[in-house]
């Protein structure tokens, strides 16, 4: 059985990798060239694009991801563009500070959106995480990916990179979206 991992984004792929590994599943990297447009407006629209879109192109299974930050002050932007708010992570992380400035409401919140499809493009699962946190005036941390450094969790009081990888994967955004869909995806009556 063959999973086809949706995804461009390597930090994104590591974790997904470690939640699904154990399982009677080959994960299997989407091709670079096979390049799917989130013309979506929600996450999960975009999950289930994602999903659907390239199990159809491959004619397997597949898992699709689609996250982002939203900051409260910035009326939920970066959002669903948080992929597309600057060309580098680094350019990304500048952006969002400069935006954000001296504002005094640093709250912000880390959504996941996770979709599964079958080969014909139907999707059988799909889940949603949110992990709750601050946006730091410095990054701090070298650990993780993407906004890592400067997404602070006060019961942890840590950043993302900051983190060991098990602790971001239990408090994580993704790390509750996953905790969600994989007692029902052992459960799936798979056959072909
Ligand atoms: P794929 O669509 O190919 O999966 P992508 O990077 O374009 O890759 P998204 O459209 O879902 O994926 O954009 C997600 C953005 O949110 C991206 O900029 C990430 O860096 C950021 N992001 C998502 N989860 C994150 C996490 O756990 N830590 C830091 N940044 C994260």
């Amino acid at each position: 059985k063959k999973l086809i991992v949706a995804t461009s984004n390597p930090g994104k792929l590591q974790e997904m990798q470690e939640y699904l590994t154990g399982l009677n599943w080959e994960l299997v990297l989407k091709p670079a060239e096979l390049e799917i447009e989130e013309t979506g407006v929600t996450f999960i629209e975009n999950a289930i694009l994602k999903a659907s879109s390239v199990a159809k192109a491959l004619d397997k299974w597949a898992i699709a991801d689609d996250s982002g930050l939203a900051v409260d002050a910035l009326n939920g932007a970066p959002g669903i563009y948080s992929a597309r708010y600057g060309k580098s992570d680094l350019d990304r992380i500048n952006r969002l500070l400069k935006e954000l400035g001296n504002n005094q409401n640093r709250q912000a919140k880390f959504i996941c959106a996770i979709a599964i499809s079958r080969p014909s493009g139907s999707i059988v699962l799909q889940t949603e995480g949110i992990c709750h946190g601050e946006i730091l005036s410095e990054p701090r941390g070298d650990g993780g990916f993407g906004y890592d450094p400067i997404f602070y969790v006060p019961s942890q009081q840590q950043t993302f990179a900051e983190m060991s990888s098990e602790t971001k994967n239990k408090v994580s955004h993704r790390g509750l979206a996953f905790e969600q869909l994989l007692p029902k995806f052992k459960e799936l009556k798979v056959d072909y």
